[in-house]
């Protein structure tokens, strides 16, 4: 991706546009107003030079994403129970057979649960997975009560001393409130079992979105309390740029961050290694 390569290339030729390619290029690559005129400030106050234009902006965007904490959050006793929500098709089922296969691997007993009851094809989708990876999988039949199917799912997992428990969710942003009342019952039948709330509420975003997806933090943010997100399709063209703009804005953490379609594609979010993919 070389985008800080790119910015310093931009930066070297010191025309008269190179400041405003320059803010223009962050703009495009989504890194956010706030970083891109802050840094644009830096060079204006010629505290940026050719030599240290990329070690600046390695800096800059260290500052920021150290101010939140990606890691992944267990309580002491079983089971885990994450929440995966997010819009339509930005990855939530495709995540959560990621991770299930990621924790199965670790040797966690993992059990997968079907919230999203208002498609069939839905439920089927996350099957599928569980079949796949040999994971059980507590689901029931379209148009049920997705507060009833979690409710299944805890006590199916407590019985079994599940240790994660993966909740997936509809994401059907465009009837807000019935989505509102259905991951607030959710939550709450989680947090009358376990006696707490979920262990991490995840925020699925899909980087190819770019600032849509902040709207989409503010949207789901004023619906569940969200731990973390997850960052997903940071292959092909997008850059993964907005995950500055995410924890600046909203001091959000990024804990993971998705690179392709395949069960393996995904990673625990890392400071120096994103910070190595922005550098290229
Ligand atoms: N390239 C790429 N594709 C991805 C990634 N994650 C998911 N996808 C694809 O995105 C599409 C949608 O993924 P889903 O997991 O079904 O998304 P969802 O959020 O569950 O969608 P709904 O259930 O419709 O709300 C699928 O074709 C996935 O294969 C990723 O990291 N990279
Ligand atoms: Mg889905």
């Amino acid at each position: 991706m070389k985008l800080l390569k790119t910015i310093k290339k931009i930066f070297e030729k010191n025309d008269s546009n190179s400041i405003e390619n320059i803010e223009e290029f962050m703009l495009e690559n989504n890194f956010g107003v706030e970083f891109a005129e802050n840094f644009i400030e830096k060079i204006r106050e010629e505290r940026v030079t050719d030599k240290n234009i990329e070690e600046t902006l390695k800096e800059s965007i260290k500052n920021i994403l150290d101010n939140t904490d990606p890691k992944i959050h267990f309580a002491n006793s079983i089971p885990a129970v994450f929440l995966f929500v997010g819009t339509n098709g930005t990855g939530k089922t495709t995540s959560i057979a990621k991770l299930a296969h990621l924790y199965k691997n670790q040797g966690k007993k993992v059990m997968l649960v079907a919230g999203d009851t208002f498609r069939a094809a839905a439920s089927k989708q996350l099957e599928i997975w569980a079949t796949k990876l040999n994971i059980p999988i507590v689901m029931q039949k379209e148009g049920s009560d997705p507060g009833a199917v979690v409710f299944d799912g805890l006590n199916s997992a407590v019985s079994k001393n599940i240790d994660i428990l993966l909740i997936d969710s509809a994401g059907r942003v465009e009837t807000k409130k019935n989505l509102l009342k259905e991951l607030q019952k959710i939550e709450r039948v989680i947090e009358k079992k376990i006696g707490r709330k979920p262990d991490e509420t995840l925020l699925v975003l899909d980087a190819y979105t770019g600032q849509n997806g902040l709207a989409q933090i503010e949207i789901f943010s004023s619906m569940v309390n969200i731990s973390g997100i997850i960052l997903t399709k940071i292959d092909g063209s997008s850059s993964g740029g907005i995950i500055i703009p995410i924890v600046q804005k909203y001091g959000i953490p990024v804990k993971f961050i998705c690179t392709g379609e395949n069960i393996e594609d995904i990673e625990q979010f890392n400071t120096e290694a994103f910070i190595k993919m922005l550098s290229g």
